[in-house]
């Protein structure tokens, strides 16, 4: 099995963390020109040209949610979904959550912290302290879901671990870090300890060297960040416009290119 992959994204970790959990090896690979803008390596696996996407013969998919009901479907030996359709669905709202909403407010941090957007008159104050209170709100709802048990999904680690933890390590990894004695602080102690995903996190920690060099690259108008669905509204909700503005003149913010998409089109040949 083979993933395209790039260090630090909270969708590779998922589906790393599942394939360790099920005993399956894999190659991964980081495609040229990830960040950049389009990758032309990494568009025939995922016309998003995002990571993950997984090959397995001729099998070619992309989005880690999608992945991981895969390899759920295709490895049940170790299973990792909950057993009761109940659970089963409750994981998949938790997960939607992280994708979306979670995941837009660490992007924010990654570009206030590393990119340096927003920079003078306040701005990244501002910015901080909305993402702070977003990860307030979203580390409460989170625990609610937790519970008294000691996994997301109940007594077993399982699949509503994996979508939650590559989350709470990009925000801690960004500053933010949970209160140890609190039921999700004591959960994120148990789960990082797992060697499936201590080791997950130790190779993002050894690919996160590179980040000290793109504030540089991008003000050098070398990178274009892609400020899709809820990224894009974190930030223009959080107080940023005039960063969305600045980074759309100087051409260091990019929206999804469909054109990788239509030019798989039979119709459009
Ligand atoms: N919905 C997708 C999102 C994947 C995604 O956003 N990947 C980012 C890394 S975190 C990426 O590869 N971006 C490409 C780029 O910025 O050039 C999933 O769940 O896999």
């Amino acid at each position: 099995m083979f993933l395209w992959s790039t260090p630090l994204s909270p969708f590779v970790e998922k589906v790393k963390i599942a394939l360790r959990e099920k005993g399956l090896p894999f190659d991964a690979a980081v495609p040229d020109g990830i960040g950049v803008g389009v990758s032309n390596a990494l568009i025939a696996a995922n016309p998003r040209s995002e990571a993950p996407a997984l090959v397995e013969g001729d099998v070619v998919l992309f989005d880690s949610t999608v992945i991981l009901e895969y390899l759920e479907d295709r490895f049940p030996e170790v299973p990792l979904r909950p057993a009761s359709a109940a659970a089963r669905a409750r994981v998949r709202m938790i997960e939607d959550v992280c994708d979306t909403h979670y995941e837009a407010v660490n992007w924010g941090l990654f570009e206030l912290n590393y990119f340096k957007r927003g920079q003078g008159e306040g701005l990244a104050q501002t910015l901080f302290a909305a993402a702070r209170a977003d990860l307030a709100v979203l580390h409460d709802w989170l625990e609610l879901q937790l519970g008294a048990d000691p996994w997301f999904g109940g007594p077993a680690f399982g699949l509503g671990d994996v979508v939650v933890a590559p989350f709470i390590e990009g925000s801690r990894f960004n500053g933010v870090a949970l209160d140890p004695s609190r039921p999700l602080g004591r959960w994120f102690a148990r789960v990082s300890a797992r060697p499936t995903v201590a080791e997950t996190f130790a190779e993002s920690q050894a690919g996160s060297e590179l980040l000290h060099t793109v504030a540089d690259a991008l003000d050098a108008g070398l990178l274009r960040r892609h400020y899709r669905d809820h990224r894009l509204e974190w930030m223009m909700r959080a107080g940023g416009a005039v960063v969305v503005a600045n980074g759309l003149a100087a051409d260091t913010i990019r929206f999804t290119d469909l054109a990788p998409l239509a030019s798989l089109s039979p119709f459009r040949k």
